[in-house]
């Protein structure tokens, strides 16, 4: 792996996922794919889990039938991982997709069949600090450096999959145009079953309650830090290395206060009000 980002259409991406970007870019979504998207460390393997669980009416033994990066594989890593391409092409329908692209570099076939696309959001400050500790692990991506020159490239973009800023309201802009659902990781946290119940309906499910109270307990933190299937802890090594720290960190909303000097988060809010102006979206616990 080489520890390096280049420029992808504007955006920074490692480079050994940019040499792939055409297969990446004609990627074929098929009617009835579901897309699961997210700017990096915003709740995805949270969310990958709870689709899961919805498409299988919370079955939980077959929910364990691999680990979730092969239930639902990740687009952009599918030349360096199992299952490759070939594999997805064979996935009987409908399948569930995971990638981080922001809105306007989504493989175009989702929206060709109309793909119903759900978007996680987390709210910045924790997104940098769980990303800060994840690029530690991932072997992609250039070393971290000090959590002081890190945040400083998060926000201007420079790490992997660009721009929080951009992709957060790429979505969000895009959410009534197109079969968007949009849903806050601070969200999940503090109503799970609310959130479930909102993105069963969106995939057509009608769930009883004691399903939903069932999926809000299987994908509690504590559970899937547990959850072999769940945890990460059988993603290759040579692509993400756990030796050191893991993948299940803390799963907290408002983390960022333990990391965030006063001047840093002055600094990080009025950055945050000029890359944010103008745009309607609001986190529901900003800070
Ligand atoms: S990735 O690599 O981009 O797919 O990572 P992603 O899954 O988006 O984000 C990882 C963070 O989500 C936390 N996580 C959870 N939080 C609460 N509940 C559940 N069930 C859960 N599952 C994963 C995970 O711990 C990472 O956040 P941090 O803040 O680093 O702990």
């Amino acid at each position: 792996m080489q520890r390096k980002l280049s420029v992808v259409e504007g955006m920074a991406l490692a480079q050994d996922v940019a040499r792939n970007w055409e297969q990446i870019q004609n990627f074929q979504a098929r009617e009835g794919d579901i897309l699961l998207d997210t700017y990096p460390k915003s709740g995805t393997t949270w969310m990958q889990e709870i689709i899961d669980l919805i498409m299988h009416n919370g079955d939980e033994q077959i929910c364990r039938r691999a680990p979730i990066h092969q239930r639902i594989p990740f687009i952009e890593l599918l030349h360096l991982m199992q299952p490759g391409i070939e594999e997805v092409n064979l996935m009987p329908s409908p399948r569930v997709l995971k990638s981080h692209l922001p809105v306007h570099l989504v493989p175009p076939s989702f929206w060709e069949h109309n793909c119903k696309v759900i978007y996680v959001a987390r709210n910045p400050r924790d997104t940098a600090i769980s990303y800060y500790h994840f690029d530690q692990m991932l072997q992609f991506h250039p070393e971290t450096g000090s959590w002081e020159d890190y945040l400083e490239r998060f926000m201007k973009g420079d790490v992997g999959w660009g721009s929080w800023y951009d992709h957060v309201k790429g979505f969000w802009e895009q959410k009534e145009k197109r079969n968007i659902l949009y849903v806050f990781f601070e969200d999940l946290k503090k109503t799970p079953a609310q959130e479930i119940v909102k993105v069963a309906r969106f995939l057509g499910k009608d769930l009883h309650e004691e399903t939903v109270s069932k999926i809000v307990r299987l994908t509690s933190f504590q559970n899937m830090r547990q959850n072999p299937m769940a945890n990460y802890s059988s993603f290759p090594k040579e692509i993400l290395d756990q030796s050191m720290a893991k993948f299940m960190r803390k799963g907290k909303v408002g983390d960022w206060k333990t990391k965030f000097t006063v001047l840093q988060n002055e600094q990080f809010e009025e950055d945050y009000g000029r890359q944010m102006a103008g745009c309607s979206l609001k986190f529901p616990d900003p800070k």
